[in-house]
């Protein structure tokens, strides 16, 4: 899709640090980290937010096994980690390709503010 950062990134124009990438699924670090481990996990496809996952299963299926994988692979599966999407001005989604935060590497809070 024109002008969308995300699909940029998929494509190749858009420079980014990948660290995990199948025929569907990509997964790049975050430019902002907000810990210590930050990737972002996408679809390929240009998919606006979780308001149109419904109606794609297996792929939301294909993010989740891809951050199951990375955690694992980032080291983070004895600590811990959190995956987060964020849906909408409340939920403070700034670019609208869904991805997913994988977030990890230090103790992690709760509730979000
Ligand atoms: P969200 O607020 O959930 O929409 O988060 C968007 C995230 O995307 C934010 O943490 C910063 C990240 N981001 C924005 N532009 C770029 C970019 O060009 N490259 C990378 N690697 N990350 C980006």
């Amino acid at each position: 899709m024109a002008d969308c950062i995300f699909c940029g990134i998929v494509e190749g124009t858009v420079p980014s640090e990948k660290v995990y990438e199948n025929d569907k699924v990509l997964a790049f670090r975050d430019i902002n980290p907000a810990a210590p481990v930050h990737v972002l996990i996408i679809p390929k496809k240009h998919i606006p937010s979780l308001l149109e996952a419904e109606e794609e299963p297996e792929l939301m299926g294909e993010i989740i096994a891809a951050a199951s994988k990375v955690a694992k692979e980032l080291g983070l599966a004895e600590k811990g980690f959190r995956l987060v999407n964020n849906c909408g001005d409340h939920g403070l989604q700034t670019v609208y390709h869904i991805h997913f935060h994988l977030v990890g590497g230090r103790q992690l809070s709760w509730p979000p503010g």
